[in-house]
């Protein structure tokens, strides 16, 4: 049985070369993304068993997907592959140096998901349950889907995380809102961003935002707040400062990368704290190589700069 089960929508991904815009470029890089199969990848380097359950369509870039998540150690025995829809597709590209993205996704095979898509038994058997706000964007049906697994995990005692993954080209903040912070009542692990929850709890005032979680029952890690994480447990805080990255390239999927490495952490037994340190490597190892996930370390290769001394924040 695996050791964390999450699902959510994948999408190819294709990026100019470099100081092309997608206007003018004449060759597209192509890659895959998608916030929880980031997450699943991530984990499985780090030598968790992940499952993945998404829908992706039934063409050859969903099958590309599933082969490329298959050869990354991540389960997909409970994905499907849906005849009637597309898979969705992401362009991405930089502008004046901004970072544009577009979605090409509305009514794609992971936005018809729906709860009976999910397979309880192996919901069940897991320890740990990875859901996220963009899946709960897509559709009435995939937020369904996302709530029922909740419901499903918490009955069968299996620990939910929950990254609220804040994206509002997907929706409103309202709808976001009215959606998000129940589901972040049912999270053992919260794993939010720190202008995310401004938005969310429609503040600016720290104290307030940090009340507002601090009164929520999860363990709270807001994974950027300034220069570093911040953990909130049982009534205490600690800021752990990032692990450095000596170059940026591209940070997309810094927040997976930062989720698959916490949670592998908390998953192999270790301190929270420690789990964030192993989150921060990650997500700054994210940020160093072009992609979502193809630069996110191995188990050894994490382990050795959890262990070095360059880490510690003294
Ligand atoms: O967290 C990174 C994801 O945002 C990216 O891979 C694309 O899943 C994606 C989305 O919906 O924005």
């Amino acid at each position: 049985s695996p050791d964390l089960v999450t699902f959510g929508e994948s999408m190819a991904l294709f990026m100019p070369q470099e100081n092309r815009t997608l206007e003018h470029a004449d060759s597209l890089q192509s890659a895959f993304g998608g916030a929880e199969s980031n997450l699943a990848i991530g984990l499985a380097r780090l030598g968790c068993s992940v499952g993945w359950c998404g829908a992706l369509g039934d063409d050859p870039l969903g099958r590309r997907i599933l082969k490329a998540l298959r050869g990354e150690g991540v389960d997909v025995s409970r994905a499907s592959l849906s005849g009637n829809a597309p898979t969705g597709l992401m362009f991405r590209e930089e502008v004046a140096g901004r970072l544009a993205v577009h979605y090409h996704r509305r009514g794609s095979a992971a936005s018809g998901m729906t709860p009976g898509h999910l397979d309880t038994a192996y919901l069940q058997s897991a320890r740990m349950l990875h859901v996220t706000g963009i899946t709960m964007a897509l559709s009435n049906s995939a937020r369904e889907s996302v709530l029922h697994a909740m419901r499903i995990a918490k009955e069968a005692g299996v620990k939910i995380s929950f990254d609220p993954n804040l994206r509002l080209k997907l929706w409103s903040i309202e709808e976001a809102r009215e959606a998000l912070l129940p589901a972040a009542e049912l999270a053992d692990y919260f794993l939010p961003g720190w202008d995310e929850l401004k938005l969310l709890y429609d503040t600016e005032d720290e104290g307030e935002i940090l009340d507002r979680v601090g009164a929520l029952d999860a363990t709270t890690v807001i994974k950027s707040k300034g220069d570093g994480s911040l953990l909130l447990q049982g009534g205490s805080s600690i800021f752990i400062p990032f692990y450095p990255a000596e170059k940026v390239v591209d940070t997309v999927g810094a927040g997976d990368g930062f989720c698959s490495g916490f949670l592998a952490g908390i998953l192999k037994g270790m301190t929270p704290e420690d789990a964030v340190r192993l989150g921060s490597i990650c997500g700054s190892l994210a940020v160093q190589g072009r992609g979502d996930w193809e630069s996110l370390p191995d188990w050894q290769a994490a382990r050795q700069r959890l262990d070095n001394s360059v880490w510690v924040e003294r």
